[in-house]
């Protein structure tokens, strides 16, 4: 092994190296992504010594291991966090400086692994790393889409969705491990001999684990991210090839192909396709034999699975994994049905990220009794055990019927969220006020029947990626400031209290936030052509579009604006840039509209003389990890808009404060407990509660009325309806417009005149700008908490019991 701490000319011979013996190349004709992977390989080499010792070490211990069970795994890229936490990031750079190469350029090379569709799959990643950073024994199981999250192009300022082709040219930080082969069936049919039950499979596919190495902080612990690809059993049928069905001969492995070739692009609503269903089954009950198979290995005896193994459910997609793990224990191992499922229930805990009842995944039952035969006999048998517990508990009929695993009311359809719940003996969700509406929402029932089950973990973010990574002028300035303990414990943050009015600490912080804003003015006018003012204050709204999260009554405050501003050229306007990124599930017709919007206001704004560069607006395509490390930093303002009662969590907020942009939002999910960590004066908040929502939304909400008593929000609206931004197509958004003066689901017009007003008071604010320095600083030093660090600490002490 070569040395971490070795001489840079050492790590250069083996760069050196690695580019002549595995990439092929002479370092005379090498081009730049030659040295990419050459960078990437030789760095692997590091890494693979201490995976080796991590994994050992878990051997011989003995210790418990955590298993995170996800269908999404956003990870962006991966050189710079690698060599960050390898602690080799001046050695590459000198490495790579003797040839004349830079590493900010060769890192351009990566392409983000975007195997998730935004904070579900960010958090798995940030949870992968803190993992490895707290030295706990993880594995992330996933799957390899071939396509991860579609690329967005805009055209014409509408979103196209392109496939995102990021294994073009390899991988080079995935191992295949073809020992690590299941067999994965679907359909067929289930005999019984005795008591012993046997699913014939009428099809199967094999998964192959492909495994990517996670390096902790300092390089503690190496853990694993085991993502399965698919194959066919029978990959080419050779007499039907050679009778000359060419295409026939290869269905087998289109059919295996498809399982892993996409990412379903739907957040935050249910992807009701069979396929998606496969998906589901193949990657969890590959995950789920794997684990079994690595416990009877070491340990010899099925029960004794949860004193090694917790399991967790990234929400309800690896749900089905409570009815295989049943199935191996009953089936294979034949344990007694009683004894399985205390098992089962001690090993498995499920995590909620949602309450909106239509992402809440449910199943046509035919479509699952004729996939899986027998998981539906498994949870039909879970279910008979648990309606007598309420039955018992005295639970009446409504009660029963919102408890059962099977939705009666309309079609039969299997309720995944409640299997995942009756199988768990822990359900949490990610923000306090997210688990309170658990509790007196969508698992009323579930909880009022196993009242001690909902705990809350509230997200976090890693302080690697999203301090010290992304924004190493900020990190410079406050290891200078409070020494760099807050790296490792992003709580020490808090030290920089005591200096929020230091005016020395409050230029420098703000002389980085410029530096910062300068570059992504500069990125945006090499990527998009487009000139932003770096003086002007950096209004950010990046994340999915999504009707909740309400993107649109930010575009329409916007508008408000822009009218103000050319009514009122004489008033001290302060320059604003907003700026918007994020993608629309394709099939989101709404979402897809506000893309369009977005693009024809800017389009309008930024030609429009009259507003003398006092307010530009940009829509930033392809929004993803590696752009969010570059729009972040130069954050002025983040904006956490959405309809209280609806945002989980979101993590987005949390990464904005850390890089000390003030928040401007509503008292929905993790945004309460930022306003209680950084205090009132230091975040703006507007709207209504989540209960005033629940109210109105109960007693009778007039939006029209609301509209046409603010004359504000009345012109705003009506210059939007009547195509003053669509001259091309006057009535594109009217049916958009329209709908918020019929029923207004997400209470846009409700919210209007708090928005403005609270904008109005970020603008004031601005125009001190000490006072906004001293802001940024005590947002920066009071969100260490939301680390994921601090999250997964939880989940070890409170969840999985481990150390
Ligand atoms: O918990 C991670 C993240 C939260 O921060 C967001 O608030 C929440 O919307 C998101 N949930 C989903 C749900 N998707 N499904 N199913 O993405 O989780």
């Amino acid at each position: 092994r070569i040395s971490v701490a070795g001489s840079p000319s050492e790590f250069d011979d083996h760069i050196v190296r690695v580019l002549r013996h595995r990439v092929g190349k002479d370092e005379r004709a090498a081009k730049h992504h030659d040295w990419y992977n050459a960078a990437i390989y030789a760095l692997r080499d590091h890494i693979i010594d201490d995976w080796i010792d991590s994994t050992r070490r878990t051997y011989e211990t003995g210790g418990k291991r955590v298993y995170y069970l996800s269908m999404e795994f956003l990870i962006g890229r991966l050189l710079r966090d690698a060599l960050s936490n390898m602690g080799m990031t001046r050695e590459m750079e000198k490495a790579l400086a003797a040839h004349g190469l830079d590493l900010a350029e060769i890192e351009e090379f990566e392409p983000d692994a975007a195997l998730g569709n935004g904070g579900l799959g960010r958090l798995a990643a940030c949870f992968m790393e803190s993992l490895a950073t707290l030295d706990i024994p993880a594995y992330g199981y996933g799957i390899r889409y071939v396509n991860g999250m579609f690329r967005q192009r805009i055209d014409d300022g509408w979103q196209v969705e392109l496939p995102e082709t990021w294994l073009e040219h390899g991988n080079p930080w995935e191992f295949e491990r073809l020992e690590s082969s299941y067999r994965i069936g679907f359909g067929g049919e289930v005999t019984v001999d005795g008591d012993i039950a046997s699913w014939h499979p009428a099809e199967q596919v094999e998964a192959t684990a492909v495994d990517t190495p996670v390096v902790g902080y300092k390089a503690k612990r190496v853990n694993t991210l085991r993502l399965w690809s698919a194959t066919a059993l029978d990959p080419i049928k050779l007499d039907a090839f050679n009778a000359g069905d060419h295409f026939g001969a290869l269905s087998e492995q289109v059919r295996a192909d498809s399982l892993v070739r996409v990412l379903y692009p739907a957040d935050s609503s249910p992807a009701g396709q069979e396929l998606r269903l496969r998906q589901e089954y193949f990657f969890t009950a590959a995950s789920v034999q794997d684990i079994v198979r690595r416990h009877m290995q070491y340990e010899g005896d099925i029960r004794t699975l949860p004193e090694k193994a917790s399991i967790q459910l990234n929400d309800t997609h690896p749900s089905v994994a409570v009815a295989e793990l049943m199935r191996l224990m009953v089936d294979v191992h034949q344990l007694e049905f009683n004894e399985a499922w205390e098992v089962c229930r001690k090993t498995i805990s499920y995590t909620n990220h949602t309450l909106l009842p239509e992402a809440l995944e449910t199943w046509p039952l035919p479509l699952f009794e004729r996939l899986l035969p027998r998981h539906m006999q498994i949870i039909y048998a879970i279910n008979s055990r648990i309606l007598r517990e309420a039955r018992k508990a005295g639970c009446d009929d409504g009660q029963i019927a919102a408890i059962s695993l099977i939705d009666e009311s309309g079609e039969r359809r299997v309720r995944m969220a409640n299997l995942a719940f009756v199988g768990a003996h822990s359900v949490n969700g990610v923000a306090a006020l997210h688990t309170e509406l658990m509790k007196e929402t969508v698992f009323a029932d579930l909880h009022t029947l196993y009242p001690t089950r909902i705990n809350n973990k509230t997200n976090g973010v890693t302080p690697r990626r999203w301090l010290q990574q992304c924004n190493p002028g900020l990190t410079r300035v406050i290891r200078e400031a409070i020494g760099d303990g807050f790296i490792q414990d992003a709580e020490k943050l808090s030290a920089l209290n005591d200096l929020a009015t230091d005016t020395q600490l409050g230029e420098r912080v703000a002389e980085v936030k410029r530096a910062n804003k300068v570059a992504l003015a500069e990125h945006l006018k090499a990527t998009m052509g487009i000139r932003l003012n770096p003086d002007a204050l950096f209004d950010v709204q990046i994340k999915r579009i999504h009707e909740y999260k309400r993107q649109l009554l930010n575009l329409i405050e916007t508008v408000a604006l822009y009218d103000q501003i050319r009514s009122h050229p004489e008033r001290d306007w302060v320059p604003r840039v907003k700026i918007f990124g994020g993608k629309a599930a394709s099939s989101y017709h709404n979402a897809k509209l506000v893309i369009k919007l977005a693009n024809d206001i800017a389009r309008r704004v930024n030609s429009d003389p009259s507003v003398g560069g006092l307010l530009k607006v940009v829509f930033v395509p392809n929004y993803n990890v590696s752009l969010a490390e570059k729009i972040i930093p130069a954050a002025d303002l983040s904006e956490q808009i959405s309809t209280a009662g609806m945002e989980a969590s979101g993590t987005g907020n949390m990464k904005f404060a850390l890089n000390g942009a003030l928040t401007i939002g509503t008292l929905d999910g993790a945004n309460v407990e930022i306003k209680d960590k950084v205090g009132d004066e230091n975040i703006v908040i507007f709207g209504l509660t989540a209960e005033e929502v629940a109210e109105r939304r109960a007693n009778g909400y007039d939006p029209r009325a609301i509209i046409e008593g603010s004359r504000e929000l009345g012109q705003a609206l009506s210059m939007i309806a009547s195509g003053v931004f669509s001259p091309d197509d006057r009535d594109r958004y009217a049916g958009l417009i329209g709908g918020l003066y019929e029923h207004d689901w997400f209470m846009c017009a409700a919210d209007f005149e708090s928005y403005a007003e609270a904008q109005r008071a970020v603008d004031a604010r601005w125009r001190d700008p000490a006072a906004w320095r001293t802001c940024a600083i005590r947002n920066i030093a009071n969100v260490g908490w939301f680390s994921s660090d601090r999250t997964i600490g939880e989940y070890a002490k409170d969840i999985w019991k481990v150390t």
